[in-house]
């Protein structure tokens, strides 16, 4: 039998389909086709009655590779083996890059080792939950199992630990300030005292697959059920004991705008601000954390360092920070002006005005903290 080594692999004795014959098998009429490497694979009669046959149906008409790719177990000789007895032919030589990207192309090939017990919603960008019986077994969710949300690749810094400044320090810039200051994590832990608050993080999004509309309307986003949220001992530094030492003024300021490592395939930093009034709170306990439940801050929970507000949405409480920025205006990133808002019932995506509308109920999360 054909092992790892055949799997994916071109078959000159094979027919080529292009990729749009391989998105029109989507339906038990019309076969069900997905790709794994250079190989097609109808999998209609394996979905019925199997296992992973729900999961696999999300690759339906496209490459089972992320989805493999999460599910190690997969990687058994075994498996590859009965994949290849439902090889039907060829991805085309010219639509190869698109199906299978090489994993130098492939911004997502850095990403670090999870947990198995993670509930993977989506792989590229991972989001994953904890498993729900795991969130309420105790109050404190253990890090290698607590939820990951992530809207764009790990920065590859975060994941390689790197050292030098330019990947590591944090820099506070912006409106007040007599000039911009860097700091290490190094830095903070020296300068400043370590604040520990134990509170719970929540993805806005949390429980979405339960929200429908009565006529049946879907909440748009990932389909989260109820293990996007867990609580954690986050230890750091306190966010004004780092903006006053600065020299920042909370009359001079309204908004702090954080901005992490990672970035979008133009660029664009992921970005969120809150208001000053927030930042400098002496009861909200804004952090800079560098640990988590006294381990140093996971890969995927912002190694080196992320902001936790509690009482906010997940949303505001940036990861892999590298820039906090003081300002006069909110952030105008994607994810403040069009994400995470909360529209009336009776408006659609087409007619929304998000400009205009409230942000999310749950960026107002009571503090769940103790
Ligand atoms: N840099 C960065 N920070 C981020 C995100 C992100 O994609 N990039 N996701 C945010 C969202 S929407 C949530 S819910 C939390 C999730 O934190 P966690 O992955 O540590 O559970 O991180 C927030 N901070
Ligand atoms: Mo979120």
């Amino acid at each position: 039998m054909a092992g790892s080594e055949q799997a994916g692999r071109r078959r000159p004795d094979l027919p080529s389909y292009r990729l749009s014959d391989i998105r029109e098998h989507r339906t038990a009429d019309t076969g069900v086709w997905v790709t794994f490497g250079e190989g097609i694979y109808d999998i209609t009669d394996f979905m019925v009655g199997h296992p992973g046959g729900d999961r696999i149906s999300l690759a339906v008409g496209g490459s089972l590779e992320p989805f493999w790719d999460l599910y190690a177990i997969h990687r058994t000789e075994h498996v590859y083996a009965v994949l290849e007895t439902l090889r039907i032919g060829n991805v085309h030589p010219d639509d190869v890059a698109e199906v299978a990207p090489s994993p130098g192309d492939d911004p997502y090939s850095h990403e670090p080792q999870r947990h198995p017990a993670l509930r993977v919603r989506a792989s590229k960008p991972f989001n994953a939950e904890t498993p729900v019986q795991l969130i309420v077994d105790q109050y404190v969710t253990p890090n290698d199992l607590f939820y990951v949300r992530n809207h764009l690749p790990v920065p590859q810094c975060a994941v390689a630990k790197t050292r030098d400044k330019a990947a590591s320090e944090v820099e506070v810039t912006g409106v007040g300030l007599p000039h911009p200051v860097s700091l290490s994590v190094a830095d903070l832990r020296r300068r400043f005292a370590a604040h520990t608050v134990t509170t719970t993080v929540s993805c806005a999004g949390n429980r979405r697959s339960d929200m429908k509309a009565d006529d049946g309307r879907a909440v748009r986003g990932l389909p989260w059920g109820m293990g996007a949220v867990g609580t954690a001992r986050w230890t750091g530094t306190l966010l004004r004991d780092v903006l006053e030492w600065a020299g920042a003024r909370e009359e001079q300021v309204q908004h702090v705008l954080f901005q992490g490592r990672d970035t979008d395939h133009e660029g664009q930093p992921y970005e969120t601000s809150i208001p000053a009034a927030t930042a400098f709170d002496p009861r909200r306990d804004v952090l800079l954390a560098y640990e988590m439940n006294g381990r140093e801050l996971p890969i995927d929970h912002g190694y080196p360092l992320r902001v936790i507000v509690p009482g906010t949405v997940g949303a505001r409480q940036v990861k892999w920070l590298r820039r906090i920025v003081l300002s006069h205006d909110e952030s105008q990133s994607f994810w403040q002006q069009k994400d995470y808002k909360t529209v009336n019932p009776s408006t659609s995506w087409e007619t929304a005005d998000l400009s205009q509308a409230s942000i999310s109920l749950l960026s107002r999360l009571q503090r769940c903290s103790f």
